[in-house]
């Protein structure tokens, strides 16, 4: 396998982005970062119609490569500045994205490892997998949107015990507290993930990045608004050529050939 911290390739619309730091279970240094900002950049593309990530070796992430957070004497850090430089970006760009992003949790997933996972839309996770609000233990807060999203999916209740005691969840227990869609037995993750995401690139990518966006904002927004919110994005649901392609399909009993326009 390449060296390259991050590898992507395309087929049949689908971006499939695997972290390649096998060795320190694909924790984030910077140069690991700046090429995930790249990759994430051509999911933007019309090309494409659906995102796939996953991680190389037996952990999905594990967060921040702490190789790299090593002080001397009296040095006071700024993380604030990783953030901003990084992983808020790299979170704003997953949820910003007007098309489907699947997240193939292929082993353990901590600290803002766990958090970029669950920023996907839709996770699926390996049996052995866990995922570990790890930040408690070295003194941090999670990050990553995790102290957003986390509580929206599984409660306030289970993301508090999971944040301040950094106990591990295993894949099963995530998918019966909704954290993630679903759990696949080890071998077959990869073959399930690459078919729901090829199922998605051959959808109507302008409606399902809508929906993603309505779904998203829905928590913020008082019934009134969203109702106007999703006034807005049926418009222009409406306006695209998938929504022709689909009743034309409909009325001729045909499966519809979408085009992602
Ligand atoms: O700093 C900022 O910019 C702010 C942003 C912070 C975001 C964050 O993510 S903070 C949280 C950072 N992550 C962690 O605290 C997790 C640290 N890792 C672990 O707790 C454990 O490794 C795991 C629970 C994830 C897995 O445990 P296990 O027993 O399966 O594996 P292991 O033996 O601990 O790790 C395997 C190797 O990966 C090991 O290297 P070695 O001994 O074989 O040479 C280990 O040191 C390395 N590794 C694992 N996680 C990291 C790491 N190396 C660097 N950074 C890591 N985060």
């Amino acid at each position: 396998m390449s060296d390259d911290p991050i590898i992507y390739k395309v087929s049949d619309g689908c971006l499939e982005i695997t972290l390649n730091r096998p060795n320190r279970l694909n924790s984030f240094n910077e140069t690991m970062h700046k090429a995930m900002a790249k990759a994430i950049k051509l999911a933007a593309g019309d090309d494409i119609r659906s995102v796939l990530i996953t991680g190389a070796g037996r952990g999905f992430c594990a967060g921040q490569d702490l190789n790299d957070r090593v002080f001397s004497e009296g040095e006071i850090p700024d993380l604030g500045e990783t953030l901003d430089a990084y992983y808020n970006p790299l979170i704003k760009n997953i949820r910003n994205l007007n098309k489907p992003v699947i997240c193939a949790v292929n082993g353990v997933a901590a600290g803002a490892g766990a958090n970029i996972a669950l920023a996907c839309d839709i996770v699926l996770a390996a049996k052995s997998a866990k995922f570990i609000q790890a930040f408690c233990k070295i003194g941090l807060i999670p990050d990553s949107g995790g102290t957003y999203i986390l509580p929206k999916l599984i409660g306030e209740a289970r993301a508090k015990a999971l944040m301040l005691l950094g106990t591990p969840i295993m894949a099963d227990q995530a998918k019966q507290w909704g954290m993630i869609l679903d759990v696949v037995d080890d071998d077959a993750l990869m073959d399930k993930a690459r078919e729901m995401a090829k199922f998605l690139a051959t959808q109507p990518t302008i409606g399902l990045g809508l929906t993603k966006q309505a779904i998203q904002a829905a928590s913020d927004n008082n019934l009134e608004t969203h109702l106007e919110f999703e006034k807005q994005c049926q418009r222009q649901a409406g306006r695209s050529d998938d929504y022709r392609i689909g009743v034309k399909a409909f009325f001729a009993k045909q499966k519809p050939e979408f085009t992602g326009q």
